[in-house]
């Protein structure tokens, strides 16, 4: 072959992973995190074949108007809210996700975040720290039982069924909601009951949010909603800040609408809004939800495998396995 294709890696990736890509790649690999303007995003993307991004860049028409170059997008993330898919159809360019391999640790940290909201982790962790234990305190520190409650989940997708199976481990009743009921035997599997919206927010005691973010979905959960909850209740996010209105939820949780809530992604990430910061009874995390050991390296080995197949190099060559619109090679093909 001529020259090696060139590929951007906008986040830092394994440093360690660099040197196998350049085998196969020309790579321009991002050394820290930072946010890139449209501008600099296009400035980027017309000078490689393919780029390895992340959910806050955001990349649409304008970001690759004129670019001929450009073959494939792979995002490291399932969700892919930042790209207008549309659009990089339309432009030839392939676009990918990572899909299933973050599912059961997302899972995993969609209960953490349940159980640290409910039993006060990160609250007593900060009390602690500061100085505060002086001596047992029999009746303080209560907070609600998880085990044996209802479990509302907002979603029922791959990630939120690995969410409700593991609700059978703390007998939990699991109702949830999504765009499309599940098949009979899907929802036999995880044990949960299909009601409509409103039932959702009226008995669940944890409400878990795994919708993906688009224009409906967008602050599914506002004042409405949040009206109907129990005051017991706890909301947990690990979807997409715009899923919730934060402005409604700091506003229910001022008036004690509602026991808590558990948020590891906002609607301005990475700020964080002044008001969600003052509640103790809030958890906060930087958007980590698919942040094991494993399961990063995952998708970052699913983003290769996708830049390389798109690039037709390797095993898949022609077939990115988790393309978003493999259509867009045939547009590139039929050129
Ligand atoms: C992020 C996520 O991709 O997969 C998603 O949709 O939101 C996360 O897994 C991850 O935080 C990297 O930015």
């Amino acid at each position: 072959m001529s020259q090696k294709p060139k590929l951007w890696i906008s986040r830092a990736l394994f440093p360690e992973w660099i040197d196998s890509i350049r085998e196969w790649a020309d790579v321009d690999a991002a050394t820290e995190e930072r946010a890139y303007s449209p501008e600099e995003l296009k400035r980027k993307l017309a000078d490689v074949d393919a780029a390895m991004v992340g959910l806050s860049d955001r990349i649409g028409a304008d970001e690759v108007a004129g670019n001929t170059r450009l073959k494939v997008i792979a995002n490291l993330g399932v969700g892919y809210n930042n790209l207008d898919i549309p659009a990089l159809t339309a432009a030839g360019i392939v676009a990918s996700n990572t899909p299933e391999v973050l599912n059961e640790s997302v899972a995993d940290y969609a209960w953490a975040l349940m159980l640290a909201a409910a039993r006060r982790v990160a609250e007593s962790d900060r009390f602690v720290r500061r100085g505060g234990w002086k001596g047992s305190a029999f009746t303080a520190w209560l907070g609600p039982d998880v085990h044996g409650k209802t479990l509302g989940i907002l979603g029922m997708g791959r990630i939120g069924r690995a969410i409700a199976r593991r609700a059978a481990g703390f007998s939990m009743n699991v109702i949830y909601h999504n765009r499309s009921r599940l098949k009979p035997e899907l929802e036999q599997e995880v044990a949960a009951r299909y009601v409509d919206k409103q039932e959702l927010m009226r008995a669940s005691d944890f409400l878990i949010l795994i919708v993906p973010l688009t224009p409906e979905s967008h602050h599914a959960i506002g004042g409405a909603e949040l009206a109907l909850m129990k005051p017991e209740a706890i909301l947990v996010n690990v979807a997409r800040g715009g899923i919730v209105d934060e402005l409604a939820l700091v506003e229910a949780l001022h008036a004690k609408r509602l026991a808590g809530a558990a948020l590891d992604v906002f609607e301005g990430e990475p700020k964080v809004r002044d008001e969600l910061l003052a509640f103790d009874n809030v958890v906060l995390s930087p958007h980590i939800a698919s942040a094991s050991a494993e399961t990063r390296r995952a998708m970052a080995l699913l983003a290769i495998e996708n830049v390389k197949a798109a690039l037709g190099l390797g095993e898949q060559a022609g077939h990115p396995p988790t393309a978003l619109n493999p259509e867009a090679l045939d547009h590139r093909r039929a050129d």
